[in-house]
This record gives C-alpha cells, structure tokens and sequence, in this order.
C-alpha cells in the first residue's frame, strides 16, 4: 500500500495475528442505543483446533505432492491437478465469486450446473456460505465486520480467519445482508443440502481416482498430487486476494481504500488480483477494467460462454464513470493510454 494507506493497518508489521488475544470492540453509540449503552465488548480470540489440525496437515501433506510432483509422478498427473487446479478455481471465480455473489451477470442452467459442480471440487464451502461472507467482507471492509479484516494482519487474512471463531460483528451486521436471491436458488439449496456428500467426492475422491483407474498413477502420487496439494495450492491462490491484494499494489482507481492492483495475484488467481478496481466497481463482470484479458483467465471463460449464448447481461463500468473515478480517487498510477484526450 501506499504510505498514505499505512495508518489503516493496525497490525503488527509482521503481520501476524494480534499481539495479544484481546481486540477492544468499538463500541459506536446509536440513537436507539444511547439509553442502554453496554460497556464496549471484550472479543477475545477463540481459536478452533480442529481446523488448525486440518490446515496443519492439509499444508504438510501438500509439500510431500510437490516434492513427488517433481521427482515421481507422471507428467499427466500433473496436467490432471492443473485442469483441476483452473476448474475449480473458475467455480470459485465465474461461479461463486462473480455470478452468486455479485450477480454480475446471468447463466442459463447449463452454465449454472458446470459451476456448482466446478465449485464443489474447490471445496471453499457451499456457494451460499461462501457469498454470504463475501457480501459482508465487501460491506464491511476492514472493520470488525469484515470476516477477513486484513487490518489484522497477512496471516489472518490469508487463512488465520479460518481458524478461529469469527468476530461477533461478522454475525451481527452479517445479519443484515439480503440473501434472498440465494436463498430461493434451487441448484445452490441442492449443494448446500448434498454439500457433505458431493464434496468428498468431487474434490477428493473422484481426483484421486482418475490417474489410478485411467493411467496406472500409483495411489500415493494420486493422493498426494491431485489431491492434497491442488487443493491446498487453490486454496493459497485465493486466500492471495484477501492477504496479498488487500496490502500490496497500486491503487489507481481509489487510494483511500487498502485493496490494490497485484498482477501477480491475478494471474494466480484467475484474474481476481485487479481488487482496487473491483472494490471501487464490484459489479462489473470483469472484476477489472478494460475489455482485454490482461491476466484475466475468468473473463475470457465469461467471454465465451456469452458468445455461445449461456451467459448474458453481463455487466461493465462505462469508460466515463471509471475515468471520473480515476481522476477523483486515484492515486495518480492509472495508464493514460486509452483515456483519448485526457489532459
Ligand atoms: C475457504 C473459503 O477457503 C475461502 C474464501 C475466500 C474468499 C476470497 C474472496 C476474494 C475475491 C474472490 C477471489 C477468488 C479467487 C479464486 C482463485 C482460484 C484459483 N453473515 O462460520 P460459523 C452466523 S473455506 C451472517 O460456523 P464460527 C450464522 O448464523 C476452506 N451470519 O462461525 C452461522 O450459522 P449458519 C474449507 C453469519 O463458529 C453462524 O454464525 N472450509 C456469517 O465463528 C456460525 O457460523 C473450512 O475450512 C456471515 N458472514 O466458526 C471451514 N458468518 O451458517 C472453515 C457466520 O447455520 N470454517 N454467521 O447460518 C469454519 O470452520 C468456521 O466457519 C470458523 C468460524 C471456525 C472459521
Ligand atoms: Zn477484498
Ligand atoms: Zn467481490
């Protein structure tokens, strides 16, 4: 970030989790709560086992697939977890991301069928759960509310959130968020009810069983390889968007805002790293500007699904809103070439 951004980190610059476990909650006195004002809340951090000891293994089990991804596997195992590795992140990144919980466009059911199944194998929780705290996180960005507040560092960003209870504030003011849209979804009530069930078998099973059954892939390499370290490696490329592009990176289109431009980020994660300009335009299907597939994998799937006519009103910025923007906000880094007679 730029150093005009640094006083909303309040981290430690190691970016580790608070220094100690007590975070003081504001308390923000309201109209209707000015006669009972509570004394501010005490949040202290509560972490969950469990999900430490699955992460823990999770990521050890990981470094063994890369190490037998270099030295034993065959090479189209590994063809076999990049496929799946840019499958299930377009289920997060089509599917969850830009069409469940931005609506920035529409599919017809086909489209719609491809992108639950591609997001069940990605294993980032159902698609309701996912868009429910990524509404809140856009709404509440980088306060208590925000389940991934990157005020609290890189490491609870990234994936700490994930391994303690969430602020009450993300409960609370989560409450408030329309869902309703979701709710009333067929297809994604069918995944949340069968979650559990189609979850293993997509993200785990079915991957690991292909190379055996298909190439005489040993189990060990399938397990390891496909399995564990697609999965993790998925993982660690979006958790990049809520750590990585939430501090690092240029802010052209809005500086008083922590999300940045990282291209690095975006070619990992599907053309998801341009968030300095999906913060500012969280509607545009593109979650980035400009027409071209500057590292931005997800678009062009878009792209041709619209042209087979499965996806449709898709939603852009004009070029006139973004430019007010850039002029107004920006932090003076935006490209001038496109702009036409900007002066
Ligand atoms: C994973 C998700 O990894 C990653 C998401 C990343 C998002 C990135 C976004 C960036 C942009 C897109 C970029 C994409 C790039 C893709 C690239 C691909 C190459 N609102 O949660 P609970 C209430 S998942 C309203 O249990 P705890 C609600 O009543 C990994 N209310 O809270 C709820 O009950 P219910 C695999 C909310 O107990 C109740 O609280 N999954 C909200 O504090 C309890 O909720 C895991 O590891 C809200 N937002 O536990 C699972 N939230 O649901 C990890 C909660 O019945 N999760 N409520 O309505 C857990 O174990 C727990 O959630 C916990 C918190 C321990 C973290
Ligand atoms: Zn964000
Ligand atoms: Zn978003």
């Amino acid at each position: 970030a730029t150093p005009d951004m640094a006083p909303n980190i309040t981290s430690s610059p190691t970016g580790v989790l608070f220094e100690d476990d007590i975070v003081e909650t504001v308390a923000v006195p309201s109209i209707e709560s000015k006669n009972d004002a509570k004394p501010p809340e005490k949040y202290r951090r509560q972490i969950v086992w469990r999900n430490v000891i699955l992460f823990a293994y999770l990521h050890l089990a990981a470094v063994y697939g890369a190490y037998l991804m270099l030295t034993s596997a065959k090479i189209i195992t590994s063809i076999w977890a990049i496929l799946l590795y840019q499958a299930g992140g377009l289920g997060i990144t089509a599917g969850a991301h830009r069409l469940w919980a931005h609506r920035a466009y529409k599919a017809k059911w086909p489209l719609r069928l491809i992108l639950m199944l591609f997001n069940t194998l990605a294993f980032q929780n159902h698609v309701h759960e996912w868009a429910r705290d990524h509404r809140v996180h856009h709404k509440f960005s980088e306060t208590d509310a925000d389940p991934h507040d990157a005020r609290r560092g890189f490491f609870f960003s990234h994936v700490g959130w994930l391994l303690v209870r969430k602020h009450p504030d993300v409960k609370e003011k989560g409450k408030g968020i329309d869902m309703s849209d979701l709710d009333t979804d067929p297809l994604l009530m069918f995944q949340k009810k069968y979650y559990l069930i189609m979850m293993p078998i997509l993200c785990f099973l079915i991957p690991t069983m292909v190379p055996v059954y298909l190439w005489g892939e040993s189990w060990t390499n399938a397990w390891f390889v496909v399995a564990m370290f697609r999965y993790t490696f998925t993982l660690n490329m979006t958790w990049l968007v809520n750590s990585a592009a939430h501090m690092w990176g240029s802010q052209p289109y809005d500086k008083y805002i922590n999300p940045a431009e990282n291209l690095s980020v975006a070619v990992l994660a599907l053309g998801e790293g341009w968030h300095n300009y999906h913060h500012v335009f969280p509607w545009d299907y593109k979650t980035a500007e400009l027409g071209n597939y500057r590292a931005n994998l997800t678009t062009a799937f878009i792209d041709f699904f619209s042209r087979i006519g499965w996806a449709y009103d898709l939603k852009t910025v004009p070029m006139s809103m973004v430019k007010r923007r850039v002029e107004r906000t920006g932090d003076g880094s935006h490209e001038v070439w496109g702009w036409g007679d900007k002066d």
